[in-house]
């Protein structure tokens, strides 16, 4: 009754931002990511223990974010669910822009499915860990996957494929670290927020297959311009729609914005460097690997720390 599971987080290059169903987790959009290799979530889950705990970090975790967690495995286990020991542990910064919640889910919904003795295929897997955390859904595969909306009110066809493994092209992705603290407002919030509020929510929906399509196509062809140009788009996009939000949801700080001046003159100088941004002030920098130790020097006199990062693996048992 005990498995043990471990997910590598996932950066979206076109973002996920919006839900279509929030009771089922399906997103407005679809969405296309790249699975990192040094980060990582390691998940321990015993059913059938004496009262339900769950630890992540080496402290227990309480009130809401206990309550996802539980909430999670009555959907892992179905009726009667008994009580359960979830031991999680990231070796990256929690809860900072930097994905966790990928990770986290996905290696929950492996530990949880295994150590109940169920087989579950990785597209059921997906399905699982989405109704956890939406980005969760992907981070079951390595390399580059894409998360396709789907249509169906069930949300049966919304989950995670792969669209290319990790050797399939050696890109770096440097994570420039402005801080590694908590995010002022959790994902799933902001995303309400913006839905209800922001006047530029239809246009954000309408232009992202476009940036499906294309970075799908850029991926293929392994061109990072083309990759690259899409990837600040989608971002660029999704937080002008959050920062017209009423309140409005701005996760940038000075640094982020100096972070990202530096991609730009690095650019201009045929340096192949492209940014992302997520949930948070930490900027991800898309590059080729040849250039990433000098990419990364230029970055660190503008950050906390840098840490450049390759493609990762499938989420496994442990
Ligand atoms: C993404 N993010 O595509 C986008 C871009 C952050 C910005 O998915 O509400 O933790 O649990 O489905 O997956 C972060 O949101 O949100 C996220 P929920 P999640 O990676």
């Amino acid at each position: 009754m005990t498995a043990t599971a471990r997910a590598h987080p996932n950066i979206a290059l076109v973002k996920y931002w919006g839900k279509r169903d929030r009771s089922l987790n399906l997103p407005a959009v679809s969405s296309l990511s790249l699975t990192l290799d040094q980060y990582h979530t390691t998940t321990t889950v015993t059913w059938d223990t004496s009262h339900d705990h769950v630890e992540l970090n080496g402290q227990p975790v309480t009130e809401r974010p206990l309550q996802r967690v539980l909430a999670f495995m009555d959907l892992a286990w179905g009726a009667n669910r008994p009580p359960v020991t979830v031991v999680s542990q990231n070796n990256f910064p929690t809860a900072a822009g930097l994905a966790s919640s990928s990770s986290g889910f996905a290696a929950l919904a492996l530990a949880a499915t295994t150590a109940k003795g169920v087989k579950l295929s990785t597209r059921e897997l997906s399905i699982l860990a989405r109704q956890g955390s939406g980005s969760a859904c992907r981070s079951l595969w390595g390399g580059w996957v894409q998360w396709q909306r789907g249509q169906r009110v069930d949300g049966v066809d919304s989950h995670g494929a792969p669209l290319a493994g990790p050797n399939h092209w050696d890109v770096r992705m440097i994570v420039a670290m402005i801080s590694s603290g908590p995010k002022s407002i959790g994902s799933t919030e902001a995303m309400i927020v913006t839905e209800q509020s922001s006047a530029l929510y239809p246009g954000w929906i309408a232009a992202s297959e476009t940036d499906l399509q294309v970075a799908r196509q850029a991926v293929m062809e392994r061109n990072i311009h083309q990759l690259g140009r899409t990837m600040e788009a989608s971002t660029l996009r999704m937080h002008a729609t959050m920062m017209s939000a009423i309140p409005a949801i701005r996760y940038w700080t000075p640094g982020s914005v100096a972070v990202m001046d530096t991609v730009e003159s690095m650019r201009k100088e045929g340096l192949s460097a492209y940014f992302t941004m997520d949930a948070g002030p930490n900027v991800k920098v898309l590059c080729r690997a040849d250039e990433a130790e000098q990419v990364a020097q230029r970055l660190a006199t503008h950050c906390e720390r840098v840490e450049i990062l390759g493609a990762g693996p499938d989420a496994y048992l442990c």
